[in-house]
């Protein structure tokens, strides 16, 4: 990456995509754990842009019964896409702080109307392609990726004025280990290309990742990385809400963000699921900053 490149920061401590406090200080934690400090010490100019106000609702009585915090989180989703699409419009590399996985339906709203054929790899334990028809809970944050799809309810699928925001075929999910019966089945209706732990522990990481830039290369003309911490085994990163053993190891995801510096097809992030309550000694907020400076192409020497 261009050492003069600009990176601009969106922080969203969302935490109503889901029940478990704390992952709402996500953004902090990170900020906290040094990002501008490593990003700045890189080279990079960094604009932060702070956070989006996050509107709670006070008597509850809004909750549609399948879907946690709707109208919350719609009102979130339009502002994020709002400012990032503005951000975007004023140049930089955009990193998106989460905040719950939920935040994937604004960002994804305000960079997908700047390509024509936005790729995405959603790295993440899970695939979160439910919608409110086969949710096992009714949080919105194991939705995001299905109402990218254009899949899932209107107010939702609708946020910034156009659906779908992605196609099927422009997606790449790598470290999939908890995938819900729904799930399954649009993974397999849709053709959506899924490197699960078993295709990471039979061909390794070099051999997903060579796959998945390939891949991606050949039909999109920029690439959003969603990365969901809890993608990486809870020994490594215990501080996300929804946590899987058998995960991904820390030495692989740095691999991973390394072969994707390399390849210079990213071109917005997001690091979502950091939940400081849930962690210790702010490791898991230090891993994502690591991990987000390899992915703007920190070397080793
Ligand atoms: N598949 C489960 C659900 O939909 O409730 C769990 C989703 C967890 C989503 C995490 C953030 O990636
Ligand atoms: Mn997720
Ligand atoms: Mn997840
Ligand atoms: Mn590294």
């Amino acid at each position: 990456m261009d050492e003069q490149k600009k990176i601009s920061i969106v922080g969203v401590p969302m935490d109503l995509g889901q029940v478990r406090r704390g992952v709402d200080m996500g953004p902090s934690a990170m900020r906290y754990a040094g990002l501008l400090e490593e990003l700045k010490s890189q080279g990079f100019e960094v604009v932060d842009y702070g956070d989006i106000p996050i509107h709670r609702s006070t008597n509850g009585t809004n909750q549609e019964q399948k879907l946690r915090n709707l109208q919350e989180v719609i009102k979130v989703s339009e502002e994020l896409c709002t400012e990032l699409d503005k951000a975007i419009n004023k140049g930089g590399f955009p990193l998106v702080l989460g905040g719950d996985h939920s935040i994937s339906i604004g960002s994804i709203a305000g960079i997908s109307k700047h390509y024509k054929r936005l790729g995405v790899i959603w790295y993440d334990a899970h695939a979160d392609l439910n919608t409110a028809e086969t949710s096992p809970s009714g949080n919105i944050h194991g939705m995001p990726l299905a109402i990218n799809l254009g899949l899932g309810h209107k107010l939702l699928t609708k946020i910034g004025g156009y659906i779908p925001k992605l196609k099927p075929e422009n997606i790449v999910i790598i470290g999939a280990r908890s995938i819900d019966e729904g799930e399954r089945k649009l993974i397999k209706e849709k053709g959506i290309k899924v490197f699960t732990m078993h295709e990471i522990d039979r061909r390794g990481m070099t051999a997903v990742m060579e796959d998945t830039i390939h891949y991606l290369s050949d039909r999109t003309d920029g690439v959003h990385l969603s990365f969901d911490l809890d993608a990486i085994d809870p020994i490594y990163a215990p501080g996300v809400g929804t946590p899987v053993l058998g995960g991904v190891t820390y030495r692989e995801s740095h691999l991973a963000m390394e072969m994707l510096a390399e390849s210079e097809i990213v071109t917005s992030a997001e690091f979502v699921e950091v939940n400081p309550i849930l962690d210790h000694k702010n490791k898991t907020a230090d891993i994502a900053i690591e991990l987000v400076a390899s992915l703007l192409g920190k070397q080793l020497l």
